[in-house]
């Protein structure tokens, strides 16, 4: 029996089956490509949902990370740590924010917003007790806790999960009249994804971003920008609401905060809404840890000295363009923005998981979303010529019948 089915028969007999994951055992990863169990090399065209925009195992980071891990990893907040006033402050100035609150998954910042959001409704807005409500959109992902599920407008996400948390309304997404309609004396806030990640890498209209963040403003609604897995270049800019000149009132951000060597997430906004949370309205065990703290913090200068946000807007815009010319009987539509590509598929190509498993046979590893798209997104530290690598199996398995 190989290594590879060993490991996966012990997770089929041992782990929880929340996943399908494709049948590749990794064991070693390093910038875009990953190794595995049987010496096999991939180039990842997922870098775990965007959590490693600056590349796997990022040597910057393993050494701040050991460093760390040998002089203080854990403090709990109940103390100061010499890492998180620098990580706030520099999270801050990247962000163009004046507060942090640092927390460890995205989903867990996500749940921070809402309570953040709530608590300005209630004690700014004048809105009544428990009467708060947030709007959401269709496609939404926010993450896993029964509160975001019971927002989520797919039914999977939800089954057997219930009951719910009141207080929050669907809308098209993308769809700026309906979001209009939706607003009462009663709502707090909008949170959107600025391009929907799950959803397919979904590219709202142009425009449509600017006119809900300016209707906010008239409303007084808090706009809410859940920048998890749009954010830190992926979309060729720092964050996908500058490609509107947008900047919401409150922005999430996680996943490649850390470059993937630790779970660090964080909500961001000015002093004036931050500060309605007073000592012990919220709080984690591990946010704002000092070990999770240093590695965000070179993190985030990896971003800037490598300048992988440029080379997303570059390279993406190169991809897109070849991917664009591709002529392919089974696709529909290539959409996206930097290096995040959502290839479209017809349904008469049978789905995108068959196309999936031809692509890790070429040696190239991504996702299928949603029955039929292929996610595309490779950490940012790509090269050129690895962009053309990945192109000529795309072209090849795009082209199968
Ligand atoms: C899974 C999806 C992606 C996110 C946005 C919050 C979170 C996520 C925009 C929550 C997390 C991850 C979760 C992971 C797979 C992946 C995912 F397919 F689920 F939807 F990326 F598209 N906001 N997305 O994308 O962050 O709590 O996970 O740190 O749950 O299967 P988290």
């Amino acid at each position: 029996m190989s290594i590879t089915t060993q490991i996966i028969e012990q997770n089929e007999t041992y782990g929880a089956h929340n996943y399908h994951p494709l049948p590749v055992v990794i064991e070693k990863a390093e910038g875009v490509w990953v190794h595995d169990v049987e010496g096999k090399k991939y180039m990842d065209c997922l870098a775990a949902y965007s959590a490693v925009n600056q590349g796997h195992c990022h040597p910057r980071l393993l050494k701040v990370l050991t460093d760390q891990a040998a002089r203080c990893t854990l403090t709990s907040r109940a103390f100061h740590n010499d890492q998180l006033g620098p990580f706030c402050a520099e999270l801050a100035a990247f962000c163009g924010k004046e507060a942090v609150l640092p927390m460890n998954t995205g989903a867990e910042a996500v749940e921070t917003a809402i309570k953040l959001v709530r608590r300005w409704g209630y004690d700014v807005k004048g809105i009544g007790e428990d009467q708060a409500e947030i709007i959401v959109c269709d496609g939404n992902f926010h993450g896993r806790t029964t509160t975001i599920v019971g927002f989520s407008s797919e039914a999977d996400y939800q089954r057997g999960f219930g009951p719910f948390t009141p207080g929050f309304k669907l809308v098209p997404y993308g769809d700026f009249e309906a979001f209009a309609a939706a607003i009462t004396d009663n709502t707090c806030a909008f949170l959107v994804e600025p391009i929907q990640g799950e959803a397919g890498v979904v590219v709202p209209k142009e425009g449509y971003l600017r006119q809900v963040a300016d209707l906010c403003k008239q409303k007084k609604v808090l706009l809410v920008a859940d920048e998890i897995q749009s954010g830190f270049g992926r979309t060729g800019r720092k964050f996908a609401c500058e490609l509107e000149g947008v900047e919401p009132d409150v922005l999430i951000v996680g996943k490649a905060a850390a470059g993937g060597f630790y779970p660090v997430s964080a909500v961001l906004a000015d002093r004036v809404l931050m500060d309605l949370f007073k000592p012990g309205d919220h709080g984690s065990t591990f946010g704002g840890n000092p070990l999770g703290a240093a590695v965000a913090r070179e993190a985030l200068k990896i971003l800037t000295e490598e300048k992988l946000v440029e080379r997303s807007a570059e390279l993406g815009t190169y991809l897109m363009g070849k991917l664009q010319d591709i002529d392919s009987p089974h696709v529909d539509l290539v959409r996206g923005v930097g290096l995040w590509i959502g290839i479209v598929l017809k349904p008469s190509a049978g789905g995108a998981r068959r196309f999936c498993e031809a692509l890790m046979g070429e040696g190239l590893l991504c996702k299928e979303t949603h029955e039929n798209v292929i996610r595309i997104a490779p950490p940012l530290v790509i090269t050129r010529e690895e962009v053309d690598w990945a192109l000529t199996r795309l072209e090849r398995v795009l082209k199968m019948d």
